[in-house]
């Protein structure tokens, strides 16, 4: 089979690139080792920033998203039996989340796909990227009975995808770029009462635990434990105490929470590949860099990082503009680490260290200040929600012109 671009991987990142490339005429086809119902079923993010729904709005891809859902802009900082309330919404000037479960965007792009004409390739992985490190071509993706021939092979198979196999080993995620953190956090899914209305960080004695908006019936929970330890240990009945624990004094802010649906471990570490590109093999969202869920922040990089690289590829097509295409990595790779270092420094924030319980209660006052700062409106609090919220800068707007074509 022959194409222009070959697009592995039917997460965010990929069905965006699809449907974008596609929409300005450019050829695909999509690779997903998963069925249909499963990337479809696959519950993970929740809060969308404000810049990303502008971009799908802009591209026609945000219908069910604006109709069906809701907005957050606040959240409650729980610390030393003190609620701090940050109004980021406010302090951004008016910009609030959009909460729209992770799978459920994903249903979307697929239909918006297939509307558009291309029905992605499901339960077919892909198990070989082909690419000269020199930029020449053609490439290769190698699947179970199928070989791609296409300009450029587009990475958006995850963390643990093939395609980034295919760069140098001096590509790896490495020194300050690997972070491993000493706790993890267990993943959860309630059923609840009525929906979150608001985004609760607890940051308590016992250890961090956050509840987060999904829809009316369920939340979404993240309860801090030791490193490494078993998913097994963590009984339906020692979470809920734990969460009661930790969430004392709460308030209105959690609902009652009932049946635990789901229960994840997160091993959690924060790695960036040193470059996102190798010859014409190009990488986008979690197979280019994995962060922590403390700043709900992977989900909207990969749409941002497909944004930037469709635009790129539609320049290419359209008026052979090699050099921006050839630019991605540098393009990305700071917003990347910015957004790392902010969602870390905010992780820190949320983790109190110590080994003994009065440095935990020092360490726990000093949280408490650094907390009041941010939700005090001022410059600091301003600055940590335009960045929360992804109040800006904006994503690519769409070509208009008409696609011409150009082949490398
Ligand atoms: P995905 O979504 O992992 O999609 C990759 C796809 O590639 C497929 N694949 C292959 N296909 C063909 N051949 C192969 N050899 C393949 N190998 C893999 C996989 O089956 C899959 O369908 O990556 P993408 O598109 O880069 O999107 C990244 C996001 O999924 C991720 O960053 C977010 O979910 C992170 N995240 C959050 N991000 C946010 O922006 N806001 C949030 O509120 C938020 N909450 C979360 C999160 C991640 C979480 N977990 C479980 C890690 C909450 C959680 C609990």
């Amino acid at each position: 089979m022959r194409t222009q671009v070959a697009i592995v991987g039917a997460g965010p990142a990929g069905l965006v690139l699809a449907n974008v490339l596609l929409r300005a005429g450019v050829d695909i086809a999509v690779v997903e080792r998963r069925s249909r119902a499963e990337v479809e079923r696959r519950a993970r993010a929740g809060l969308v920033e404000h810049r990303v729904v502008e971009y799908l709005r802009a591209h026609g891809l945000a219908d069910r998203l604006l109709a069906e859902a809701t907005r957050h802009g606040w959240c409650d900082f729980l610390c030393t039996g003190r609620v701090l309330r940050f109004d980021y919404g406010a302090q951004s000037g008016g910009v609030r989340h959009w909460v729209y479960p992770q799978q459920l965007l994903v249903r979307d792009l697929v239909a918006d796909l297939r509307k558009a004409g291309h029905d992605p390739q499901f339960s077919l992985p892909a198990t070989r990227v082909h690419v000269a490190a020199d930029g020449s071509g053609p490439a290769r993706v190698e699947c179970p009975g199928l070989d791609i021939e296409c300009d450029y092979v587009l990475g958006c198979d995850g963390p643990h995808g093939i395609t980034p196999l295919a760069l140098p080993p001096q590509a790896a995620p490495q020194g300050e770029l690997d972070e491993r953190y000493p706790y993890d956090w267990l993943t959860l899914l309630a059923e609840v009462d009525r929906g979150v209305p608001g985004v609760v960080y607890a940051v308590h004695e016992d250890g961090f635990a956050g509840v987060m908006p999904r829809t009316s019936r369920i939340a979404r929970l993240y309860l801090e434990i030791p490193a490494g330890d078993a998913t097994a240990r963590w009984t339906a009945a020692r979470v809920h105490e734990r969460l009661r624990t930790r969430l004392a004094g709460a308030g209105a802010a959690v609902p009652r929470l009932g049946r635990i649906r789901e229960t994840g471990v997160l091993r959690m570490r924060s790695s960036v590949r040193q470059t996102f590109q190798h010859g014409r093999l190009f990488l986008a969202g979690d197979a280019a860099h994995v962060l922590t869920p403390s700043g709900a922040k992977g989900m909207n990089l990969a749409v941002a990082d497909a944004a930037d690289l469709a635009d790129a590829l539609i320049r290419r097509y359209r008026y052979g503009d090699e050099a921006y295409l050839a630019g991605y990595t540098s393009r990305r790779l700071p917003e990347v680490l910015r957004t790392r270092d902010l969602a870390a420094g905010f992780l820190d924030l949320l983790h109190p260290q110590g080994q003994h319980p009065a440095d935990r209660r020092a360490e726990l006052a000093r949280r408490l200040e650094r907390l009041s700062e941010l939700a005090e409106p001022g410059a600091a609090g301003a600055a940590f929600a335009h960045w929360y919220v992804g109040a800006g800068p904006d994503l690519p707007a769409p070509h208009t012109a008409a696609p011409r074509e150009s082949t490398p």
